[in-house]
């Protein structure tokens, strides 16, 4: 079977969502990938089909309930031997080398938590990876599911056009990207560097390379430092 990701949620109708157009759709249309989007809800078994319920020790919000959840997760697991994850805030944050992994894998199991989260027992006792997209707060892990399937699927062989691919190629993950430019050559008062306009592919090239450590630099010195020590271990050296 190709790549799949197989969501638990609350809300199938999310999706493919944005993931049925541009790239991943196509993708999903030739049939590069998989999505099953599950309702939790039909493992919810008792009359009410009740999801959740209070907090124990009080408190705002409701806790969706650890046998549903269990439920879901164990009929998921059935059939795809891949990680199974859980989208929190308070999750480890995703980073590329966990994404290009997974895309390296058979898929991914994705639950989606809604209202303040899911019994912490079943966190542990189905062992369930915490994985955050970023540092604020979204009203549930469905449009973190789509960002890391978005993530994994432009990863797989075949999806990405070959011109996306050989950029991909240049800087990958390390470094930010560099601006990019088209026509025309002046707008608005505003020039394209002159270098870019001057055939010489090894300039262009440095001067990519330039711009992309000069952003990093002063954006983002987590990443910078990360590059620095790399660089200083024998990486290949940047040409
Ligand atoms: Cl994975 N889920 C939720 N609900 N909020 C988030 C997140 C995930 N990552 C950042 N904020």
């Amino acid at each position: 079977a190709p790549w799949t990701a197989r969501v638990l949620t609350l809300f199938p109708e999310m999706f493919p969502g944005p993931l049925g157009h541009s790239l991943a759709g196509r993708a999903l249309e030739r049939d590069l990938w998989r999505l099953e989007a599950r309702d939790i809800r039909a493992h919810a078994l008792d009359r009410h089909h009740m999801v959740d319920d209070t907090p124990a020790g009080g408190g705002p919000g409701m806790v969706m309930k650890p046998d549903v959840i269990a439920a879901a997760v164990d009929a998921a697991r059935a059939g795809l031997a891949a990680p199974t994850l859980y989208l929190s805030p308070r999750g480890k944050p995703l980073a590329q080398d966990r994404v290009r992994e997974l895309a390296e894998g058979p898929g991914v199991i994705l639950l989606c938590g809604r209202f303040e989260g899911v019994d912490q027992r079943v966190i542990d006792g189905r062992q369930l990876e915490e994985v955050s997209i970023g540092d604020f707060v979204l009203s549930g892990g469905e449009p973190a599911a789509l960002c890391l399937i978005d993530a994994a699927v432009r990863l797989i062989p075949g999806v990405m056009g070959a011109a996306e691919t050989l950029a991909e190629e240049s800087f990958t993950g390390d470094l930010l990207e560099y601006p990019h430019y088209t026509r025309p050559q002046e707008w608005e008062g505003r020039r394209v560097p002159e270098v870019l306009l001057s055939g010489h592919h090894g300039r262009i090239h440095s001067w990519r390379r330039e711009e992309a450590e000069r952003l990093t630099r002063e954006r983002r010195p987590d990443l910078w430092s990360r590059y620095l020590a790399r660089k200083g271990q024998g990486m290949r050296s940047p040409d």
